[in-house]
């Protein structure tokens, strides 16, 4: 059970530019985890399943406009919706691996021309992460894997401004995991992470506000 008065879960964030394979490695990490019995949920942003998330997927679907400064607050309205939820289930031992964060909301949104510090304004006071993984892909080679849906964002020109917006974010705590590996090395690699993560955090690492 998740019940666990003395131990709580980790925040691991995986981010990378679309199609370096987030999605992906997110499910095979929850599936590993869930495997070694460990209390683990997946989660992604934008949740589309909340009325905030449903304006948004409108937004990237091109059915609805929105101002860039609109849509950067609904993105971060989606994660403060979920954020009393992550802290409980954070307590009560679960760790949560989460496909997108705060880093893309000022990645994406700086890559537009908003300034990046009212760009990361609104993030202040989320939970900071135990974790950010950011699997590592050129914008090129990004492109040649192909499959880029149609959604808003997804185009070579924009996605080459987004990965200079992630170079500027990085820093000491963000893991670089090479993304053009074999999927298994990837694989591993993260798995590596996650657990050392996980011990921490359930030796007593504290959970902290994003500043
Ligand atoms: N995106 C995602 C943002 O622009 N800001 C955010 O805060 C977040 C979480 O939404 N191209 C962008 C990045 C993606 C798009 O994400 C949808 P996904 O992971 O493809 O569902």
């Amino acid at each position: 059970s998740n019940e666990n008065n003395n131990v709580r879960g980790a925040l691991i964030v995986l981010e990378g530019l679309d199609r370096s394979g987030k999605t992906s490695q997110c499910s095979r990490m929850h599936s590993y985890l869930v495997e070694q019995g460990i209390p683990v949920e997946l989660w992604r942003f934008p949740d589309r399943n909340t009325c905030v998330g449903q304006m948004i997927s409108s937004y990237l679907a091109n059915k609805s406009q929105l101002d860039d400064q609109t849509v950067h607050l609904l993105f971060s309205a989606n994660r403060w919706e979920k954020r009393s939820l992550m802290e409980s289930k954070l307590k009560s031992g679960t760790t949560l691996i989460v496909d997108r964060y705060s880093y893309s909301g000022v990645a994406f949104s700086s890559a537009k021309g908003l300034d990046i510090e009212w760009c990361k304004a609104p993030e202040k006071g989320l939970l900071a992460p135990d974790l950010v993984l950011y699997l590592d892909i050129s914008p090129e080679e990004a492109a040649e894997r192909g499959g880029y849906g149609g959604e808003r964002y997804e185009r070579l020109e924009f996605q080459r401004k987004v990965s200079q917006q992630y170079r500027i974010l990085r820093d000491e705590t963000w893991k670089i995991i090479d993304a053009c590996l074999p999927l298994e090395d990837v694989e591993k690699r993260l798995r590596e992470l996650a657990l050392d993560c996980i011990t921490d955090c359930r030796n007593g690492k504290s959970l902290s506000p994003l500043l």
